[in-house]
């Protein structure tokens, strides 16, 4: 029996949770019965989501828990490793046997030789992989961010405005929505979108594509992929221009104004016209729109995850700043946690859960990237495609081990095969996963993890703001663990055999680490199980507070980025593609995006979930019918896409008007659980088997292009 909390039994009952399966936090309400989950579905009266709720919590929480295919048991592999074939074994002779390899690689290559990977900190399961790391004496956890909201969180920090989530949709006037499709992404999100836009509220949208918000924007701009930051330059250019911008705020509260304002100065509507290929009219009104405010800036994954994507928030940021829409209702609202409590980012950064300074400097990517990785980074990670670099060639230092948990990274990162190689030349690789998956096939030891359902979490959301629950409502599946469980027992083991540098992760059980992160903040664990949540008062920040950054001020012009030696303004960066010569862009004659969202799937999530494959049975490339019919391609054809620098994987059309004419879009994570081991499909329909990690890269968070390729189509069979 799992001991990941003080509950022996888990009665039955209808009980207030939250969904854990993504970041949009849902409030849900879940029937047990028989010791089952038989029900999971919205809370109408949470107050974070107010009933939002989407398939994958309703059918994918317990869809995961109670899947046939569900890994309950710690297993050795049998044969080679990738053969996969496996032996089942007890947890003490799995955690032994990792404590032995782990101890191992340390000894011959030191302890950085072991590395973590996990998705981000939204997740209990990565601090508590981080902080396990850590005390083997390890700085390296490779977390899935640079793919992902890096971009964003760097932009935020280095500005001094942390406000990601803080977007007051409610009492907006103007929701200017950017690379955002909180359609398929956050049912809470869209839910508010749609209440702004029928009481009244203008919706401006840019996107390539013409998603639902297009469809109710009162204006939608689409600009060539990867060229946002041009719209943003050139918003500012008219509200400086036509002294629109909010004088009181920028006097008061910014740095570097003047600078700013001279940069701008060259990005006029006709100028960002000719670089985005949206009317420079359009762009004069959507400034002005903007301008009336009070306005809030929602931005997601479409202009993150790419080799300039900081600087395109930075141009978004500083327009939000400039235009006075910082910490005013229905703007963009500064986000603190509530005093006494802690959040895992936080606890990150305490210096009591921290490496020597000296050690921190050695995380790799931390010299390339000392805003992202390392003692200074946001969140002390990686760079990635540095790690799997040194897996293969040994520098800057030797990777040996791999304990990778709650992430598939060989379906979600970037160059698939060159994943595989590096796994496959690692001397000890540890996956804990709910399932096989294709990255744990290549593990010498997989161990089953908890679902959602049975294990317990607490966090905080802005919105209420509310301190929120999710219950182990469940017994653990077989012998499945929270990653606590995992991580305590093997750091003893660790500990025994001298191979830990401290005890950097102080907590046993996942309520031990609750208990902590309620810290004094006045909600106890006791009121939240008797209500799944508490909301706390409304707590805003006053303009008046300073803003987190060396100036005290919204760094417009930043002089961190200046020590650094990199551009301090926000700028426009020409996208990789434009400079190919012309041979190659007559050859990848389409740009490719990635990622687009499904609603039956999570990633690399519910594959092997009846009522999500047939929903989306097959991966599909969307194209204009122009376009297609321009190549004899018809609707739920098969297709070799070839992205130029990278390499090719099969995907279905999907015929469909509202993409550009030479723009293919399509969605990620792919794998068919139910075909042959190791790869499960993962070599042939994935679009990340077809995209290069090499660079270049963002010279600041240290992210790679997945979206903006050239790349060509050719029918092939199905
Ligand atoms: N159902 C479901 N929901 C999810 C997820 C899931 O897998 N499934 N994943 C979750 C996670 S981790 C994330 S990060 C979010 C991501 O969700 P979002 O933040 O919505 O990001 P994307 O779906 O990647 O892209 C959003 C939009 O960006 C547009 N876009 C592409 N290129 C550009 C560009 O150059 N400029 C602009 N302005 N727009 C562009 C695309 O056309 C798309 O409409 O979704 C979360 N929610
Ligand atoms: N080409 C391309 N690549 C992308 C993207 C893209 O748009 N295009 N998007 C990127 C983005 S935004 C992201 S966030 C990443 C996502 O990348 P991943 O985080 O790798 O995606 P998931 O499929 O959600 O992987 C989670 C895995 O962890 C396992 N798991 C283990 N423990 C737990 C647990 O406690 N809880 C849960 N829920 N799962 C657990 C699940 O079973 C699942 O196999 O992919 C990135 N990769
Ligand atoms: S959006 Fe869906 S998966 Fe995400 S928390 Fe809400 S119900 Fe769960
Ligand atoms: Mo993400």
């Amino acid at each position: 029996m799992s001991a990941s909390d003080d509950q022996m039994t888990r009665p039955d009952g209808t009980f207030t949770t939250t969904c854990w399966e993504c970041s949009a936090y849902c409030g849900a309400l879940a029937r047990v019965e028989g010791g089952r989950v038989v029900e999971y579905g919205p809370n109408a009266d949470h107050p974070h989501s107010a009933g939002a709720f989407c398939v994958k919590g309703i059918r994918g929480a317990p869809g995961l828990t109670y899947n046939p295919n569900r890994l309950l048991y710690p297993h050795r592999r049998a044969g080679p490793r990738g053969s996969g074939r496996w032996v089942r074994i007890s947890w003490d002779e799995a955690l032994d046997e990792i404590a032995d390899r782990f101890a191992e690689v340390r000894r011959t290559h030191g302890p950085e030789a072991i590395v973590g990977a996990t998705s981000g900190a939204a997740f209990s399961r990565s601090l508590v992989t981080a902080l396990m790391l850590r005390s083997i004496g390890s700085p390296n956890w490779m977390i899935n961010q640079d793919l992902c909201g890096g971009c964003r969180a760097l932009s935020a920090r280095i500005t001094g405005l942390p406000i990601t989530r803080g977007e007051d949709i409610d009492n907006t006037r103007c929701a200017l929505v950017v690379g955002r499709n909180s359609h398929v992404a956050d049912p809470v999100e869209w839910a508010k979108i749609k209440a702004a836009r029928k009481r009244g509220a203008d919706l401006i949208v840019i996107d390539p594509k013409r998603i639902p918000a297009a469809e109710i924007s009162s204006i939608w701009m689409r600009p060539r992929v990867g060229t946002d930051s041009a719209l943003a330059l050139a918003m500012m250019h008219v509200l400086i221009e036509e002294k629109l911008y909010d004088r009181e705020f920028v006097r008061d509260h910014c740095h570097g104004f003047d600078e700013l304002a001279a940069r701008v100065a060259s990005y006029s509507p006709v100028t960002a016209a000719t670089l985005t290929g949206v009317p420079s009219s359009m762009i004069v009104d959507a400034a002005r729109m903007y301008a009336r405010g009070p306005s809030t800036f929602v931005s997601g994954h479409g202009i993150d995850a790419a080799s300039n994507g900081v600087q395109t928030f930075r141009a978004f940021h500083a327009l939000a700043a400039i235009s006075g829409n910082i910490d005013r209702p229905g703007g963009n609202l500064r986000q603190r946690v509530p005093k006494g409590f802690s959040n895992y980012i936080d606890l990150l950064h305490r210096p009591e859960h921290r490496l020597p300074r000296e050690i921190e400097e050695r995380t790799i990517g931390a010299d390339r990237f000392p805003l992202w990785a390392g003692p200074r980074g946001w969140q002390t990670a990686c760079h990635n495609p540095t790690v799997i670099e040194a897996m293969l060639t040994g520098k800057p230092h030797p990777v040996r081990a791999l304990y990778a948990s709650g992430v598939n990274i060989l379906v979600t990162y970037p160059d698939t095969r060159r994943t595989i190689e590096a796994l496959r030349s690692l001397d000890f690789v540890a996956v804990a996963a709910h399932q096989m998956t294709p990255t744990a096939e290549w593990a010498d030891i997989v161990l089953p993890k908890t679902t959602t359902l049975e294990e317990e979490e607490v966090s905080f959301v802005p919105s209420g703001p509310t301190v929120l629950l999710t219950r182990a409502l469940v017994q653990p599946q077989g012998e499945s663990r929270p990653e606590i469980e995992i991580a305590a027992p093997l750091l003893d083991r660790l500990e025994a055999r001298q191979s830990i540098a401290s005890r950097l992760l102080p907590w046993r059980s996942q309520r031990e680490l609750n208990v902590h992160l309620l810290g004094d903040s006045g909600v106890t664990i006791d009121r939240l199980l008797a209500a799944g949540f508490v909301q706390l008062p409304p707590d805003p920040v006053p303009r008046s507070l300073p803003f987190p950054s060396e100036t005290g001020r919204v760094e417009l012009h930043s002089p961190v980025l200046e020590k650094l030696g990199l551009d301090p303004l926000p700028g426009f960066v020409v996208p990789e593609r434009d400079g190919r010569p012309a041979d190659v862009r007559a050859r990848f004659p389409l740009t490719i995006v990635t990622g687009d969202r499904e609603k039956t799937y999570h990633h690399s999530r519910f594959h092997d979930q009846p009522w999500a494959v047939k929903v989306s049975p097959d991966p599909r490339l969307a194209i204009h019918p122009a376009t297609a019919a321009a190549q004899g391609i018809s609707d739920g054809d098969w297709v070799e896409v070839e992205v130029e620098g990278g390499g090719r994987c099969r995907l279905r059309i999907k015929i469909s008007d509202g993409q550009p004419p030479d723009v293919v879009s399509t969605g990620m994570g792919w794998w068919r659980p139910a075909e042959p081991a190791p790869d499960h499909g993962a070599l042939d329909i994935n679009i990340n088997v077809a995209l290069s990690y090499a660079g270049p890269y963002d010279p600041i968070s240290g992210s790679s292009d997945i979206r903006g390729q050239l790349c060509r189509i050719e029918r092939c069979a199905s």
